[in-house]
């Protein structure tokens, strides 16, 4: 069987064999659904308010979303992300559409701050860059919960230090980074402003994989985005903005999420920074995650030992006492999130009732 025309075009765009087969699969389960006409595949690289820009290997084209797209995803609590493949067609006006998405083969996504919203930052990536500034920015703790994130979603993790012409301490901070990571996983320590901060990234920019830059505002992930398209200092280049001084924190200069080509072959996805990374998933898949740690618990010697303290605790033995302490967290929190909303109304009451105890004793002090 030979490709489909349009196989061909979409590589630079990161089409891989397994999207090839999940487009093609895609198309014919949903063309009895459609009114009869050709449809073609194009990639999000980005969603707007009314519609979305997609690439469909000749350049970027504005595409509406067909309203039952639009509902059917929305009833799922689902919406388009950066990264989906989606089959378009142009209407009688010339104008394209996108009338469905093909299943994505995997997806970062995280809950709202509040509430159980979930949102996907992104679909279809191979590899999640971390980006971390070796200046205020790094933080142990919120690079465990980043690993768990992308980990949950089945994606590589890259840890990215930047800004080493900052720190005199990078090596070290590399090392601590490395105790953390899995087989698969690596750090990378990068000045991004460099132009050959790029040729420290090529082992994982190859041609037809999609790469994502994830972590907080300012720590140079358009910068490095720029290094990496050879985009640099043009117009087209993503807007930088410089950060705090005294703190080191950036000032949320990238505002949506955008796919980028780069001359490597690989497809790169900037992000917005993000204030907060609440996990979207309940203790046991959490646990999963932490195989390691699930292994070593076989060993403690009481099975349902918390790792807390107890006696012939193999968990405690093996881990790094900080890297136990931030895992133990992201569990926690996991099985707060698991709890039903009635748990959550019940726990609401009792803080309103001691708060009003609270403001009661305050004011009966008052008068005394
Ligand atoms: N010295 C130095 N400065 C850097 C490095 N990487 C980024 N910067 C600077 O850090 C500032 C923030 O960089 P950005 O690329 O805008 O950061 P960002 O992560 O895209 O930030 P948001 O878009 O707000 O999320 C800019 O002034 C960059 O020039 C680096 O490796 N070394
Ligand atoms: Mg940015
Ligand atoms: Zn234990």
């Amino acid at each position: 069987v030979s490709a489909p025309a349009w196989a061909e075009r979409l590589r630079a765009l990161g089409l891989s064999p397994a999207h090839e087969a999940a487009i093609l699969h895609h198309m014919a389960s949903i063309a009895p659904d459609l009114p009869p006409g050709p449809l073609a595949p194009a990639r999000v690289v980005e969603v707007r308010r009314g519609d979305v820009l997609v690439h469909d290997g000749g350049g970027d084209v504005a595409a509406a979303v067909a309203p039952a797209l639009r509902d059917a995803l929305c009833a799922a609590g689902d919406a388009l992300a950066v990264g989906d493949w989606v089959l378009v067609r142009r209407d009688a006006h010339g104008d394209q559409r996108a009338w469905a998405r093909v299943p994505p083969l995997n997806r970062l996504v995280r809950r709202a701050a509040e509430g159980i919203a979930r949102h996907a930052i992104v679909a279809n990536v191979d590899t999640a860059f971390l980006v971390n500034g070796l200046d205020h920015d790094f933080n142990l703790r919120r690079l465990e919960r980043y690993l768990a994130f992308v980990r949950l979603a089945g994606v590589q993790a890259v840890v990215v230090l930047t800004k080493a012409d900052l720190a005199a301490d990078a090596p070290a901070r590399a090392a601590e980074v490395r105790s953390r990571l899995r087989p698969g996983e690596d750090v990378v320590v990068v000045n991004a402003l460099d132009p050959l901060a790029g040729a420290a990234l090529r082992p994982w920019l190859a041609a037809g994989r999609t790469v994502v830059l994830l972590g907080s505002s300012g720590v140079g992930k358009s910068t490095l985005t720029n290094a990496l398209t050879g985009l640099a200092g043009s117009a087209a280049a993503q807007a930088t903005g410089p950060v705090r001084k005294g703190d080191g924190r950036g000032r949320h200069t990238t505002t949506a999420r955008t796919l980028h080509l780069t001359p490597l072959g690989a497809c790169l996805i900037d992000t917005p920074g993000l204030r907060t990374l609440r996990l979207d998933a309940d203790a046991t898949a959490l646990r999963s995650a932490y195989g390691d740690i699930e292994t070593l618990a076989a060993a403690c010697r009481f099975r349902d030992c918390r790792h807390d303290g107890e006696p012939g605790c193999a968990v405690r033995a093996a881990l790094a006492p900080d890297r136990l302490r931030d895992v133990q967290r992201l569990l926690r929190e996991a099985r707060r999130e698991t709890w039903t909303a009635l748990d959550r109304r019940a726990q609401l009451q009792q803080m309103k009732a001691r708060s009003r105890a609270a403001r009661a004793h305050l004011a009966a002090k008052g008068r005394e």
